[in-house]
């Protein structure tokens, strides 16, 4: 017997500035109920998924930034979701700016949680790859700061077995990290769910941008072939307060294989049956972990961290 789990990645097209929380839900909730009618278990929603993308904008008024996250979840406005997961017996995995008192004082992560269908929270990642900048940098046509607004997260890359399968969460610069993957492939990992917004424009390179989307396809499908497993990513894209982000959602295959991809850059369903079973074939062959791999050659990958070229 085949293991399936039919998948839904829920692209979102833009969220500007002056939407609310409660307008973005009911986005959200119509995905959810669309993806249910089409018989889904999992629904993957994008990173930062309930606003804007606010890194965009350097201030350094805290309490400007704060009224982007989360102090809760659910909250009132988010509880309609977590509901309605609940009720059509749909999982989901969204990606949030949470604030949490941890160790005594206020942080901040870019996190993403996965939902089971009982509407509970069951496993939690925050962003380890933060991208971009922690102070100002008035020459870029936008700020990616990142690094400013956001800790780098401390809880690894948790796997869980969630409805049937072994599932993992990584959050959009992480997908383009071999590490990534590799850290949730050594845990045995079937299934990554991924949210992103990526911007075309990249200032620090711009001869990157007319590549985006090849970059995002060739990040994650190399990262579900090495790794014997299914990659779900999700974008928020769009023209989003005059920023072009890159669509392009995608599930991909333990074959490396785009299975199905979106075509417009809108509130859009992508939906997939996965055989969980299909990631079996790789994991026990080519990518047979514990026969091929050589981790003493690996060191310098965990003993050092930028490139040392020879003299
Ligand atoms: N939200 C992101 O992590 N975006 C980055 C951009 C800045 C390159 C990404 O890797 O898509």
């Amino acid at each position: 017997m085949s293991r399936i789990l039919t998948v839904a990645a829920a692209q979102l097209g833009p969220i500007q500035r002056a939407d609310t929380r409660a307008s973005v839900v009911r986005r959200l909730c119509d995905l959810l109920r669309q993806a249910a009618g089409h018989g889904c278990d999992l629904v993957v929603f994008p990173e930062l998924a309930l606003t804007t993308f606010f890194p965009r904008w350097y201030t350094e008024d805290q309490t400007e930034i704060d009224a982007f996250f989360e102090t809760a979840l659910p909250s009132a406005e988010t509880a309609p979701l977590f509901a309605l997961a609940g009720a059509l017996k749909v999982g989901f995995c969204l990606g949030y700016a949470e604030l949490v008192e941890e160790d005594g004082r206020l942080r901040r992560f870019n996190t993403s949680v996965i939902v089971d269908k009982s509407g509970e929270i069951v496993l939690k990642y925050r962003k380890i790859h933060l991208p971009g900048h922690a102070e100002h940098e008035p020459w870029r046509a936008f700020q990616h700061l990142e690094k400013r607004y956001f800790e780098v997260g401390n809880l690894n890359w948790p796997v869980r077995r969630i409805m049937g399968g072994v599932l993992g969460m990584a959050i959009c610069n992480d997908r383009r990290w071999p590490e990534t993957y590799r850290v949730m492939g050594l845990k045995g990992v079937e299934m990554v769910l991924i949210g992103y917004n990526t911007p075309r424009h990249n200032p620090p390179a711009p001869d990157h941008d007319r590549l985006s989307e090849f970059h995002n396809q060739l990040s994650m499908q190399a990262g579900a072939y090495q790794n014997g497993t299914w990659v779900v990513g999700a974008a928020k894209c769009g023209v989003e307060e005059g920023c072009e982000m890159i669509g392009a959602s995608s599930i991909i295959a333990p074959s490396g294989q785009i299975v199905a991809q979106a075509l417009t850059q809108d509130d859009e369903l992508v939906l997939a049956r996965c055989d969980l079973d299909m990631c079996a074939s790789y994991k026990e062959t080519t990518f047979n972990f514990a026969k091929h791999r050589q981790p003493e050659a690996y060191r310098l990958i965990v003993e050092q961290t930028g490139a040392i070229a020879p003299e």
